[in-house]
């Protein structure tokens, strides 16, 4: 059987099993078509059921979430937890509070964890959980009351070294220190492993809040390294406003790049003078509010109604770090026709597998979210390295090896790409090197 017959064939069973999942089959089917070349280049693995295995969660649970809101009203949110595969370690990937959350897409955010985090060289398995709650306009005992119920069920699936969440969308230190301490109250244990992204007085990492965006700027260095550029004096635009964008949007300035413009649901700003990073701050993780108020503190910039927008405004770097698909082909075609040189992906499958395609074939340098934003799931790894020591690293100790890990991530991406003639192709590098390492280990573990 040739390669391209058996990557089609899994898919197309993939497809008929979960056809009402257009997310989980868009980061299949991205993955897939990558691995026709290393499958051509290794046939001997064709009929070992490696694709057939890899794209069937493990374990996925999907549970009620109860609990009373202020006016007394009982509500119930779906939970899901899915514990993708656990080859290379505890399962390990973030919770998202959001209401669009389905098994669809917690499929999808867990498949990539899978190799997202085989890529950080650390020994962690992936999972993705979450829940259908929608935190905004909630207030803080309503989140609390949530969290208590979420934590009530998820209890029995987590553990430090069997499976490890973490924040996602919806999900910062308050939700985690709810969902924490319930765990702690219900299993009456200080297991600090158990959960990441924790506060720093109870076993939380330094560099884990902005390790998401760091981490991510690191890479597009090492992107722009390749193509002769430099971040100083750049343009750059960042969609969301939330914990990756800031931070982001943080190392971006301090590396001295101008970002222009960042959104939220609603719509996005556009300051020529560069954003304003403490206004932001103070609006989206002080006051949870609307990143249009930016303009109660700064009269000259603009707001425009309508995220997507974003992409139409010319820079030399572009920066998804909202939400899937929230740049589309249309996007990409805008971006490329004003120059943009380099994407990079902050959130996960922000980018349409169309506009993917326009930007490899267009000559853009595109940084995957599997290996771009890594640095978030990598540091929670040195987070629980540091909670199994008892000890915690300095700030400086622990950017310095985000930093490493983001090199050796992009040096990965960059060799496999290489050895499959395709050099500037870090989609096809990432996810032929991630997958590589989790199919190896998943062999030599047996059928399972
Ligand atoms: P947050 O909840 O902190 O922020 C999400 C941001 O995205 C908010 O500004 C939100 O705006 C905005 N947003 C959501 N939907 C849209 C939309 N349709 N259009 C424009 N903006 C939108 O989440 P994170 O910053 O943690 O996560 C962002 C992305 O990064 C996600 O894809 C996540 O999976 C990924 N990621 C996160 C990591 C982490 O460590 N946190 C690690 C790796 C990836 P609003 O408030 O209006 O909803
Ligand atoms: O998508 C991601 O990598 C995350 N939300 C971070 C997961 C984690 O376990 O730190």
């Amino acid at each position: 059987m040739s390669a391209t017959s058996y990557v089609q064939s899994v898919y197309t069973q993939v497809q008929r099993r979960n056809a009402d999942e257009p997310e989980f089959l868009a980061a299949v089917k991205e993955m897939f078509d990558s691995l026709i070349p290393y499958f051509e280049k290794h046939p001997e693995q064709i009929g070992e059921g490696l694709l057939e295995r890899v794209v069937e969660p493990e374990r996925l649970i999907h549970f009620r979430v109860a609990w009373v809101d202020d006016s007394g009203k009982v509500q119930v949110n779906r939970g899901f937890r899915v514990q993708f595969n656990s080859a290379l370690g505890p399962y390990k990937g973030g919770l998202r509070l959001h209401p669009s959350v389905n098994a669809s897409i917690i499929k999808f955010l867990g498949f990539e964890q899978v190799f997202k985090n085989a890529l950080t060289t650390l020994p962690m398995g992936g999972g993705k959980g979450g829940s259908d709650f929608d935190p905004k306009g909630k207030s803080d005992g309503e989140v609390m009351r949530f969290c208590q119920a979420f934590m009530s069920e998820l209890q029995r699936h987590i553990g430090a070294d069997i499976d490890v969440p973490a924040g996602d969308i919806g999900v910062g230190g308050r939700e985690i220190g709810y969902l924490y301490g319930y765990y702690k109250k219900i299993r009456d244990i200080h297991t600090q492993g158990v959960f990441t992204g924790k506060g720093l007085g109870y076993g939380g990492s330094l560099v884990r809040t902005q390790a998401t965006g760091y981490g991510l700027v690191y890479f597009v260095e090492r992107m722009l390294q390749d193509v002769q550029m430099e971040l100083r004096n750049k343009t750059v635009v960042v969609s969301g406003s939330g914990n990756v964008a800031i931070y982001a949007i943080e190392k971006a300035q301090q590396l001295g790049a101008k970002v222009l413009a960042c959104s939220d649901s609603e719509g996005y700003i556009l300051d020529h003078n560069g954003i304003n990073l403490d206004i932001v701050k103070e609006l989206k993780e002080v006051k949870r509010g609307r990143i249009k108020e930016y303009l109660d503190h700064v009269p000259t910039a603009s707001f425009h109604p309508g995220s997507m927008d974003i992409w139409s405004i010319p820079c030399d770097i572009a920066l998804p770090c909202a939400t899937q698909g929230e740049l589309d082909g249309k996007s990409a075609r805008l971006l490329i026709d004003n120059g943009c040189k380099v994407v990079a992906e902050g959130a996960n499958m922000p980018t349409t597998l169309e506009a993917t395609e326009l930007f490899l074939k267009n000559h853009v340098f595109f940084g995957p979210g599997k290996a771009a934003n890594a640095g978030g799931v990598a540091t929670s790894g040195l987070e629980m390295s540091q909670n199994s020591l008892r000890l915690s690293w300095t700030f400086e100790e622990v950017d310095a090896k985000l930093k490493e890990i983001m090199s050796k991530i992009y040096d990965n991406a960059k060799r496999t790409a290489e050895a499959f003639d395709d050099p500037m192709n870090l989609v096809l590098g990432a996810n032929i090197a991630g997958f590589e390492k989790v199919a190896m280990a998943m062999k030599a573990q047996g059928i399972l």
